[in-house]
């Protein structure tokens, strides 16, 4: 049997870092650690290949090939989906799909021959027995949650590596929190699943002998739903295992804001390699926080919290959103001064969106407020649901955050406020690469001879090297970022 698995085309977005991307010569952010997975569970003997069309052209020809199409997606490649479904159907090729667009939202794709839903590792032993009894069926779902002690781990070689800029690994899944616009809970549990010590110290070992280096993103909901474990065993282990190997490697996750209660939690996470984490802010509003159930979020004095992470080694992404109910029309303003203040220099800030299996969908679909499904991005100026607060006002506050945060003037500040605060961990090394080398002269000509930031850019370029050297590197590349959001944002503001 010859199964393709085809991964979709991911649009222009915040994420996609598409302008930032060509500045170091890759292709993508990540690889789909969802269809290596599914691939290292397909049977061993039936022949593989993978098309992720963020890297490559999917041609005719590669379909043709194929017994069985293998898809994956989320909300945000619906559009290329479609595409791909209707280019099988022409030629005849059977297809197989699963993963979090699919499972949310199954009705939509009627002409999808075999709908294998939920977490693959229940759902496709089934669906692959009634393929081998010659009957498989249009649609396999699952109430259970897998026990991911017992996932296999991904089929690495089915990709090329250099081709991204950053791999995945994942320790677990689910998140014990309950914010109300979030699809977490009902994709992967609210109960944290985890997997083994020797599990993550081999997948590592996996994708260090794949020749991998550099950056590897621990695809967590919450990695710190289940820190016992983490403390005892996973973060001394891999901190043994990257100085067996001489720090190859270096880690970002996403954690809930409490990560900052616990120093020691931090400090093995630092020890360990982690420098980056994603935190969901959403909002300095109280009363918003306690509309969409971010308890965590509460009663805290949030810059603290992600200074604290800062110092500790550990730079902080940030999600926010406008437009709940609770939002008063000075939510925009305290937004913009809580970013900068903040220096959180990647402040994904979106429009809430509804999301079918949320709380927040039934809620506001009994209010007859819901207009249409979500399609994944929520920083392209448009909402699907009826909001409190006017619309014009709600969108044109929406813009005026993200213009003013990504204006160079606020953007470079910002970066300086992150760099006068951060404190690396002293373990941490540069190492040369040519491609580092290329990027800060391709920087160097586009942002600080023909951008209109050269000013802040050069500034920023001598304040760094004069008082903070080491971080020269780190502020290049977010400059470079900087440069991406400017690009992906002029679309709408
Ligand atoms: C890593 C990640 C990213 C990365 C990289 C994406 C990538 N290429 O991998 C980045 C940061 C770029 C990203 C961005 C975004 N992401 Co994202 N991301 C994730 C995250 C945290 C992990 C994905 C992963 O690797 N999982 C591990 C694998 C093993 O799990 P899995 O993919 O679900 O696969 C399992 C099953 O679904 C199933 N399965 C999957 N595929 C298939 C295929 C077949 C044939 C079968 C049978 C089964 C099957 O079996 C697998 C094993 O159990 C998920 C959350 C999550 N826990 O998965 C969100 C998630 C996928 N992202 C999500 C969203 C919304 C986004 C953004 C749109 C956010 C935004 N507002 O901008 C952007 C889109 C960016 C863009 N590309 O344009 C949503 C999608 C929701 C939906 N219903 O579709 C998720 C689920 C998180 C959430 N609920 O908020 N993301
Ligand atoms: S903490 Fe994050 S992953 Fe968990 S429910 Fe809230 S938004 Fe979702």
């Amino acid at each position: 049997m010859k199964i393709l698995f085809v991964y979709p085309k991911n649009p222009e977005t915040f994420w996609s870092f598409k302008y930032a991307l060509r500045f170091i010569f890759k292709k993508a952010t990540n690889p789909p650690l969802g269809l290596l997975t599914v691939a290292a569970l397909v049977p061993e003997d039936w022949e593989k290949k993978l098309v992720d069309m963020n890297v490559k052209r999917l041609k005719d020809k590669h379909l043709q090939w194929a017994d069985f199409v293998f898809m994956s997606a989320a909300s945000i490649q619906k559009k290329s989906v479609k595409e791909i479904i209707s280019r099988c159907r022409k030629l005849g090729i059977k297809t197989v799909a699963g993963g979090p667009l699919f499972t949310s939202t199954p009705d939509e794709f009627p002409d999808v021959d075999h709908l294998v839903l939920n977490e693959a590792e229940i759902t496709l032993p089934i669906f692959l027995k009634d393929v081998a009894k010659g009957c498989p069926k249009h649609i396999y779902t699952s109430s259970e949650w897998a026990d991911i002690k017992t996932t296999p781990p991904p089929l690495w070689e089915l990709i090329k590596m250099k081709k991204y800029a950053a791999m995945n690994i994942q320790y677990s899944r689910g998140c014990p929190f309950d914010c109300d616009f979030c699809d977490i809970p009902m994709l992967y549990g609210h109960k944290t699943r985890i997997k083994e010590k020797n599990q993550i110290i081999a997948e590592l070992n996996a994708i260090y002998l794949q020749g991998w280096r550099g950056e590897v993103f621990f695809v967590d909901d919450n990695f710190i739903g289940n820190k016992k474990y983490l403390k005892k065993e996973i973060l001394p282990a891999i901190a043994q295992w990257m100085i067996r190997r001489k720090q190859p490697f270096s880690f970002f996750t996403q954690t809930s804001v409490d990560l900052s209660d616990d120093e020691e939690f931090m400090r093995l996470m630092v020890q360990a390699g982690f420098d980056t984490v994603f935190v969901g802010i959403e909002t300095p509003e109280e009363i918003s926080l306690a509309e969409c159930n971010k308890i965590q979020n509460k009663n805290r004095d949030m810059i603290a919290c992600v200074k604290k992470i800062q110092r500790f080694g550990m730079q902080v992404q940030g999600g926010f959103i406008v437009g709940f109910d609770s939002d008063p029309l000075s939510i925009f303003d305290r937004q913009i001064r809580f970013i900068q203040m903040s220096g959180i220099v990647t402040a994904m800030v979106g429009l809430l969106s509804v999301v079918r299996g949320t709380k927040l969908h039934r809620r506001l679909k009994k209010e007859n407020r819901v207009l249409k499904d979500d399609w994944g991005d929520n920083t392209d100026c448009s909402i699907n649901f009826i909001p409190k607060m006017n619309h014009k006002i709600l969108i044109d506050g929406y813009k005026k955050i993200v213009k003013t945060i990504y204006s160079p003037d606020y953007y470079y500040k910002r970066v300086k406020t992150f760099l006068e605060h951060y404190k690396p961990s002293q373990k941490k090394t540069f190492r040369f690469r040519f491609s580092y080398l290329a990027a800060f002269l391709k920087s160097a000509y586009l942002l600080g001879i023909e951008g209109r930031e050269r000013f802040h850019y050069w500034r920023l370029c001598f304040w760094t090297m004069y008082s903070h050297p080491r971080l020269f590197p780190l502020a290049v590349t977010l400059t470079v970022y900087g440069f991406h959001f400017r690009r992906v944002f002029a679309k709408y503001v």
